[in-house]
């Protein structure tokens, strides 16, 4: 196979586990994020070819750069993740910060629109590829204090459903997976730091872990032409919707 999957947000969590997965199943991997040294660890764990690129989503000429940057060999991308994002703060709209929206904007949205535009071209000179991105239970449901961060994974789902529409004709697939609670990084950022906040939201109940959603992706993207997997729900048994998990 001589595939290549564009994964951003790689350095951590669901990227990292589906570059892992990728490339044990053969794909060459180019691997996002701003950490230069969890992208080099990447590298170590990796023994298909990985090209790492370091740059932050929300900033849209670096985004251009380090696409535009990419060489030849590695301008064939067949799989795009917009993986990148996080939620940032959890608390009643009323008291929210500013700086907490505008990152939640930023990234999860704008960065997911920049990072695609760069590499849409590319997939509609070849008329294939697919883009899977990376939603939310939370895009499907909104819970109490999750306000802005339900917001952005709603953008996320209508950009999905606006892409796929518009893509179509190209012979591009797009695909969305929406995760309930997987244990990664995400709950230690949402608390700016805070560990033990963030370990109270994973107990009492067994959550998904990073490599549930890489087998997911494995599966979406090894299926035949005519199949596109347009959007899965995948939850932890234990949580039935958005709201009935305490995050807290
Ligand atoms: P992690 O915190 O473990 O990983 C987040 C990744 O996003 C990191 O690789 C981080 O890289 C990258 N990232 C964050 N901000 C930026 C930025 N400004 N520029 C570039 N990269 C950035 O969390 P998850 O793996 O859990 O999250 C991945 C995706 O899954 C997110 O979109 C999240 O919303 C979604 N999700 C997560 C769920 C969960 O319960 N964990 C459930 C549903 C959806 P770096 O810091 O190196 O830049
Ligand atoms: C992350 C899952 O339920 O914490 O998108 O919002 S949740």
């Amino acid at each position: 196979m001589n595939k290549i999957a564009f994964i951003t947000g790689a350095t951590s969590g669901i990227g990292w586990a589906t570059a892992v997965a990728l490339a044990q199943v053969g794909y060459r991997i180019i691997a996002t994020g701003r950490r230069a040294d969890r992208l080099e660890a990447l590298q170590q764990e990796i023994t298909q070819p990985i090209l790492p690129l370091q740059f932050d989503v929300r900033d849209k000429q670096a985004v251009k750069s380090a696409i535009a940057s990419l060489p030849p060999e590695w301008q064939q991308i067949d799989v795009l993740l917009n993986n990148a994002g996080n939620a940032h703060g959890m608390g009643p709209i009323q008291d929210g910060d500013e700086l907490d929206w505008e990152m939640m904007l930023d990234i999860n949205v704008k960065g997911l629109l920049y990072v695609s535009k760069e590499i849409i071209p590319l997939m509609i000179s070849r008329q294939s590829g697919h883009i899977i991105n990376i939603g939310s239970v939370a895009g499907k449901e909104v819970y109490a204090n999750g306000n802005v961060y339900c917001a952005s994974k709603f953008a996320v789902d209508a950009l999905t459903q606006g892409m796929r529409l518009d893509l179509n004709k190209e012979g591009i697939k797009v695909s969305e997976v929406n995760p309930g609670l997987v244990q990664t990084e995400f709950s230690e950022v949402r608390f700016k730091g805070d560990k033990e906040r963030a370990e109270t939201v994973y107990k009492g109940y067994q959550p998904l872990v990073a490599q549930d959603i890489a087998d997911l992706i494995v599966f979406m993207v090894t299926r035949p032409a005519h199949v596109n997997l347009a959007e899965i729900l995948i939850l932890p048994t234990a949580q039935a919707s958005a709201t009935t998990v305490k995050k807290t």
